[in-house]
């Protein structure tokens, strides 16, 4: 399979790197064929050359690389497989945005409301009159409530571990909590990042694992704190498992609060909740109740793009194909 071709953009700020077929669109493949040639053991694993194309030296260290390939079931647009410089993600919000810009970008007959397979369950991306997009995300549900990790530095701190599409651990600096403490203001992105890793970290070595989706792998943390925007309701801060912070609102992210949120009676079916981000930008969110407890979010922001072209593998570059390598 030879990856070639690529459409660069950003949704409220984090990079999204859409991979094309050589020929300029979908990849051939289907979803459940690509991730049975690149499973080992059950498992999958992203190519290292793979994961070389969402880290430095060819992209910025927060890229998701989204692969689009054929739809496996009638009715869907495409399918798609998003992986970060370390691993796979489940779903990703910011790169759906991303991937329904570029595909209008490159000219693909995406309907309106377009059925996006992802390898965590089928969303639906919809063009908005305005040049935004939104999607309509995987059930979201909280899994547990005010679950404790140890801090190796000392202390501890609380969270809710929540699901929407990528597995959470969520901490609460809002305020808005009932009951629960006055809320702060993020503080440096180097401070919170210290802070989200350390329980990252902890999370990591008391082994805490969420329910079936993903293997229940807890590797994004989501701090929440009081908006600095007039326009939001609280601002996030999200860790994500390569060690970078999302520019985003990040979708999966604000979907896994959303849920959260319903579950504890703090936000109502329905009702608008304007996410700010570490940087500052916004996603507009709102959820749907599920029969089995769960939400629906729909998250809509907007992307741009920034750069398209073909990627050239020099066969003299120590970098090619990941890290630094001397050639023989
Ligand atoms: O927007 O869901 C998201 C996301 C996950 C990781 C980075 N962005």
């Amino acid at each position: 399979m030879k990856i070639e071709r690529f459409v660069d953009s950003h949704t409220e700020g984090e990079p999204t790197r859409v991979l094309l077929a050589p020929d300029g669109g979908l990849f051939q493949l289907t979803l459940p064929e690509l991730i049975a040639r690149w499973s080992v053991d059950g498992r999958l694993a992203i190519p290292p050359e793979c994961l070389a194309l969402a880290a430095n030296p060819r992209a910025a260290d927060a890229t998701v690389c989204a692969l689009a390939c054929r739809p496996a079931k009638p009715g869907a647009s495409c399918g798609v497989l998003y992986w970060n410089a370390s691993a796979p993600l489940g779903m990703c919000g910011h790169a759906t945005i991303g991937l329904a810009r570029t595909l209008r970008h490159i000219g693909f007959d995406l309907p309106r409301r377009a059925s996006i397979e992802t390898r965590v369950g089928d969303v639906v991306a919809t063009s908005l009159d305005d040049g935004r997009f939104a999607f309509d995300n995987v059930p979201s549900r909280l899994h547990a409530r005010e679950v404790e990790v140890v801090l190796a530095q000392g202390g501890v701190v609380r969270g809710d571990i929540a699901w929407g599409g990528n597995w959470f651990f969520i901490v609460r600096h809002d305020g808005l909590a009932a009951g629960g403490r006055a809320g702060r203001a993020m503080r440096s992105h180097a401070e919170e990042l210290a802070y989200a890793a350390s329980i990252l970290d902890g999370i990591r070595r008391a082994d805490l694992r969420a329910g079936p989706e993903n293997d229940g792998l807890i590797d994004h943390v989501l701090l929440s704190f009081s908006p600095s925007r007039a326009d939001a309701r609280a601002r996030n801060f999200v860790l994500c498992p390569n060690g970078t912070f999302d520019r985003s609102p990040c979708g999966t992210g604000t979907s896994a609060l959303l849920a959260s949120m319903a579950a504890r009676g703090e936000l109502a079916a329905g009702v608008l909740w304007t996410q700010e981000s570490a940087i500052g930008s916004v996603f507009e969110a709102r959820y749907a109740a599920l029969p089995d407890g769960s939400v629906r979010p729909s998250v809509s922001g907007r992307a741009f793009i920034v750069a398209e072209g073909a990627l050239v593998f020099d066969a003299l570059d120590p970098s090619r194909s990941g890290s630094w390598r001397e050639s023989p």
